[in-house]
């Protein structure tokens, strides 16, 4: 792998990191290699690839060369040894898990997960013998008191789905690591490297969903680990290839890269527009609160300046009214989409309680900070006075007479 790349800024790494067209017949685009297997020269050789002691590719669902290159875009750009390829973020998700706990070891989770996250601790993995503990990862001291001799993982999301609690990453990276056996797992998926870099601050794993923000267009469902060689290599080798089969294809890599190399462009205007619109919903008298890591009233503002380049794309609110009201927003909304998943160029709203955090039970999503009437919106990359047309002419139809302008999310946090 031409790594000549490496010392280059971000968007640089994005675009050219580990390929050189003159390798592949002055091609600018990489080769999409659309075959399952790889020819051997020779038996022996064949079968010194099997055996471990040979490298190359031989079958896609262990390595592929379009796989491969966008494997080491993704592993410089999260500043780590060696990325995984998924077929989705959940297998990205579940390879992680199965290949470090087993029976009787214990995973510490942060309280607030996306919904299917949630669902394989829950209904997954819990039910093979591994013991699922929630733990409010803010409060270090709980946190201390949580970890045991059978603590193998700590897995956090943070800013989390959808709620955008944070999570200290390096407060928490230096607890778990005073038992050498813990691994931190980080879900970046609502930052992307360019907003937040959890390698650098202590943590062993990363993984996201590159349905989101890292493919961009939400034309592919994808997944990524990104950590150490030796872990990558026991990820490969375990959670992909034996246990979860969860493989990327080879054109869905070929337009994860070409999302790549727009993703700080894309990133910079889905934080200012979310910005725009958290500032235009806090001003809004028919909203509750608004939560939003890049307004002042933020419960965790400094925890997020400090880390965390920019506050993302993604907002949470309630309206006065609850859920009745916010599906009457969201049914009058004419720009933004109603639909899951987030971010697309295309703005999404959704109503987590009953949609992708509909795997929790109510009284579950009480305990875990997602209240009923919360909406989460994904600023996408249309023009800001467009998205705040939308916005303001669906906030009119949810307009009481008499109310109050916003208050902030303390309340929702703590
Ligand atoms: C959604 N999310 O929220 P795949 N990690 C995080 C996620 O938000 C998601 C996944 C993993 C949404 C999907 C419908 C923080 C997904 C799972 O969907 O398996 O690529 O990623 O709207």
């Amino acid at each position: 792998m031409n790594n000549k790349h490496n010392t280059f800024g971000f968007s640089t790494r994005a675009i050219h990191h580990g390929y050189d067209p003159q390798d592949h017949h002055g091609a600018l685009v990489p080769p999409i290699y659309l075959s399952a297997t790889f020819a051997f020269p020779t038996a022996e050789y064949g079968a010194a690839c099997f055996a471990g002691e040979a490298s190359g590719h031989f079958y896609t669902r262990i390595s592929n060369p379009t796989l491969a290159l966008l494997e080491s875009r993704m592993a410089t750009l999260e500043n780590g040894e060696a990325a995984v390829a998924f077929s989705s973020g959940m297998g990205a998700i579940a390879a992680t898990f199965w290949t470090l706990l087993r029976p009787g070891d214990e995973i510490i989770v942060s309280q607030t997960l996306y919904g299917c996250t949630f669902a394989l601790l829950h209904h997954g993995i819990g039910e093979f013998g591994i013991q699922v503990r929630h733990v409010d990862l803010t409060d270090l001291a709980a946190l201390e008191a949580a970890l045991s001799p059978a603590t193998r993982m700590i897995y956090c999301e943070t800013p989390a789905n959808p709620n955008l609690r944070l999570i200290d990453i390096a407060a928490v990276a230096k607890l778990a690591h005073r038992q050498p056996n813990i691994t931190l797992v980080v879900d970046n998926t609502y930052c992307t490297p360019y907003l937040q870099r959890p390698l650098e601050l202590g943590a062993d794993v990363v993984v996201h969903s590159a349905t989101k923000y890292l493919s961009g267009h939400g034309d592919i469902t994808a997944g990524i680990a990104v950590s150490s060689h030796a872990l990558a290599q026991r990820i490969r080798l375990q959670g992909l290839k034996d246990l979860t089969g969860a493989v990327m294809s080879p054109q869905d890599a070929s337009l994860l890269m070409r999302g790549l190399k727009t993703l700080a462009l894309r990133m910079d205007r889905h934080c200012s527009s979310a910005q725009a619109v958290a500032e235009a919903l806090q001003a809004h008298p028919a909203v509750q609160w608004v939560t939003y890591p890049g307004l002042r009233s933020f419960p965790q503002y400094a925890l997020a300046k400090r880390q965390m380049k920019l506050p993302g794309g993604m907002i949470a609110f309630e309206l006065k009214g609850g859920i009745e009201m916010g599906r009457r927003f969201m049914n009058a909304l004419r720009l933004f989409t109603r639909a899951v998943s987030l971010g697309d160029a295309e703005s999404l709203a959704q109503h987590p309680a009953s949609m992708t955090h509909s795997t929790y039970t109510p009284e579950e999503r009480a305990q875990h900070g997602i209240s009923e009437g919360l909406v989460r919106l994904s600023v996408g990359l249309e023009d800001i006075a467009d998205l705040l047309a939308d916005v303001h002419q669906a906030l009119a139809k949810c307009s009481r007479p008499c109310m109050r302008p916003a208050a902030t999310a303390a309340h929702v946090l703590r």
